[in-house]
């Protein structure tokens, strides 16, 4: 199934917003750390007029710490931008952000001078979540569904930064079914416009080949299966998900595979690698070859 999911919203916020980083000093583009490529918004790139940007690998406490370090490496290679993995609910977490963005933008941030963050990012990533932690009490809507956020909110937080709240935004043209798979697959996009068992199957095929052991433990094997259906198959054996007469749901084993999966509770896991350097590619070429 083709996953395409762009509502009405979307598209006058970021005619909003492009206007807004007129006014901004910084941007924060909340990317989640699992699938840092596929949750960045390309189209922020022409918006931000070369506005300094830092980008915050949310949810670094679901995601393989080995494989964040390297795009931790692979972004701060890009001009203008930097790199910070956190977790959005830990206020220690967030102090370090505070520093980042006072320096970044030493110049602001003086009575009469505000430092004018904007919080950015695809729906679901944290935003909301992220805001409230700087701000030390619960201002901004936060849900485990995308688009909990649908029209943006300013918030002063009384050191001199004030930052934008703004609803999730993605692009009109999913072409690339991969990464939309990949959103699908960490919660990004609306349960209305998936399907289940697809995301399920895609992510299970994903799991299988990238982290084999954690599904072995998670689900009690001794083996894989030998296909994502048969492992959905498993899964929901193992969670109970039957229909009358003792038959398996694979449609209610997806979404509670999906659900776990999701919530960590099959491990740290990452959905994607950052491209290889070609000097890393001609290193490992030269090791495979010795
Ligand atoms: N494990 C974990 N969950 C997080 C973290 N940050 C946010 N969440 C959860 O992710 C879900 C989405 O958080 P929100 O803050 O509503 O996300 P948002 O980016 O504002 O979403 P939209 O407003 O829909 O664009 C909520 O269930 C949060 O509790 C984090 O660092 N780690
Ligand atoms: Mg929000």
């Amino acid at each position: 199934m083709t996953i395409r999911w762009y509502p009405g919203h979307m598209g006058k916020a970021q005619e909003k917003m492009a206007e807004a980083i007129r006014k901004i000093d910084v941007i924060i583009e909340v990317i989640d750390a699992r699938l840092p490529l596929s949750s960045s918004n390309h189209q922020l790139e022409e918006m931000r007029r070369a506005k300094p940007c830092i980008k915050i690998l949310n949810k670094h406490d679901l995601a393989d710490p080995a494989v964040t370090k390297a795009w931790v490496r692979y972004f701060e290679s890009e001009s203008g931008v930097s790199a910070l993995p956190l977790s959005a609910r830990l206020h220690a977490d967030a102090k370090q952000l505070i520093k980042l963005c006072q320096k970044t933008v030493p110049h602001r941030g003086r009575p009469g001078w505000p430092l004018r963050v904007m919080v950015f990012g695809i729906p679901n990533t944290g935003k909301s979540t992220l805001i409230n932690t700087l701000a030390g009490k619960c201002i901004a809507k936060v849900g485990d569904k995308p688009a909990i956020t649908t029209c943006g909110q300013q918030i002063d937080l009384k050191n001199g930064i004030v930052l934008s709240d703004t609803p999730g935004i993605l692009w009109p043209d999913m072409s690339d079914q991969n990464v939309a798979y990949r959103l699908a697959t960490s919660g990004a996009i609306s349960a209305s416009a998936l399907d289940y068992t697809c995301v399920g199957l895609f992510a299970a095929e994903y799991m299988m080949k990238r982290y084999p052991e954690l599904m072995m433990v998670r689900y009690k094997l001794s083996e894989l299966p030998e296909s994502p259906t048969n492992m959905l198959e498993l899964i929901g054996r193992r969670l109970g998900c039957l229909m009358a007469g003792g038959e398996i749901d694979v449609h209610r084993a997806a979404e509670a595979f999906l659900r776990e999966l999701r919530s960590g509770k099959i491990g740290r896991i990452s959905l994607e690698e950052p491209p290889q350097t070609s000097e890393e590619a001609v290193s490992e070429e030269e090791m495979s070859s010795e």
